[in-house]
């Protein structure tokens, strides 16, 4: 099952259930998304309302938006062996420190937004004005609650800038934290182990034009290191009182002479949650 928040017709922003094609409307039922993620009985509360007699809308109907509340936005990055590579090639002298977090017992873990930041479904991310070399950066996102459990998985776009980051790697935060630079939803999948995560595939897909000009995939499987330790990491000495958003990482990089546009249309697939669609932007 998958929950999200949407727009109804009278404009008014609703937490929903989506069952096959069809929103129920939670907005009588739930305080808001964050609370229910902190329910101890979440996956039962929401079994229950599968079975209610809820207001419903038809799912193409409605606007989607991010199902980001208040939570903070926080990323891991060098979790798959092809993020290490291209960072290592990217940057000169800074090349040891990507090699070495991707094997040390600390994760590289950085803070990406905070939540009215967060682009939705649909709008416009981000491309950096100063930068020369932009890439999105397609992530399984993880959606943790206050007690720091994994209440479902939904899709990130970490927008980066290659160059930035590579000509010197404290300006990190630069080439990561920007107007529209993070993207987040719209699903959130409940009921899924990391077992089950760690089946899915991750596709991304860049259109200009109407033409494809970068296609990738990879697995969620790729992951180096385990979820309980990503989320550990980040709640270690830091409370999170509306719960955090968990971006795991990229594995799919475009090759180094390509570069995004404005207009470019970003198309995020992950086979377990669905879909995450973005146009691009100068900022
Ligand atoms: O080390 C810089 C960022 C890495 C990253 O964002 C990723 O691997 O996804
Ligand atoms: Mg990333």
């Amino acid at each position: 099952m998958k929950l999200c928040r949407f727009k109804n017709a009278s404009g008014a922003i609703c937490p929903g259930l989506i069952l096959e094609e069809t929103v129920f409307d939670l907005s009588d039922e739930v305080e808001s998304l964050t609370s229910l993620f902190d329910s101890i009985d979440l996956h039962a509360r929401v079994a229950s309302f599968a079975k209610r007699n809820l207001p419903r809308n038809e799912l193409g109907s409605v606007q989607l938006l991010s199902p980001v509340e208040r939570q903070e936005v926080w990323a891991v990055g060098v979790t798959y062996l092809r993020s290490k590579k291209a960072r290592m090639e990217e940057s000169d002298f800074s090349a040891t420190a990507y090699d070495k977090v991707y094997d040390a017992p600390r994760p590289e873990l950085f803070f990406k937004s905070l939540p009215e930041k967060v682009v939705g479904p649909g709008e416009a991310v981000g491309i950096r004005a100063d930068a020369t070399w932009s890439v999105p950066e397609p992530e399984l996102a993880f959606v943790i609650n206050s007690r720091g459990a994994i209440a479902g998985f939904t899709i990130g776009n970490d927008m980066s800038s290659r160059d930035i980051e590579g000509e010197n790697l404290l300006y990190l935060p630069q080439a990561k934290i920007y107007d529209g630079s993070c993207a987040v939803g719209p699903f959130v999948k409940v009921e899924a182990s990391e077992a089950d995560a760690r089946t899915w595939k991750i596709q991304l897909s860049i259109n200009r034009n109407g033409k494809s000009v970068f296609d990738g995939e990879t697995s969620v499987g790729q992951i180096k290191r385990t979820f309980g330790e990503l989320v550990d990491y980040l709640f270690r000495c830091q409370k999170f009182p509306h719960g955090a958003i968990l971006l795991t990482g990229t594995g799919i990089v475009p090759p180094d002479g390509f570069t995004l546009q404005e207009q470019d249309r970003i198309r995020i697939t992950i086979s377990g949650i669905g879909a995450l669609e973005n146009v691009v932007a100068k900022v």
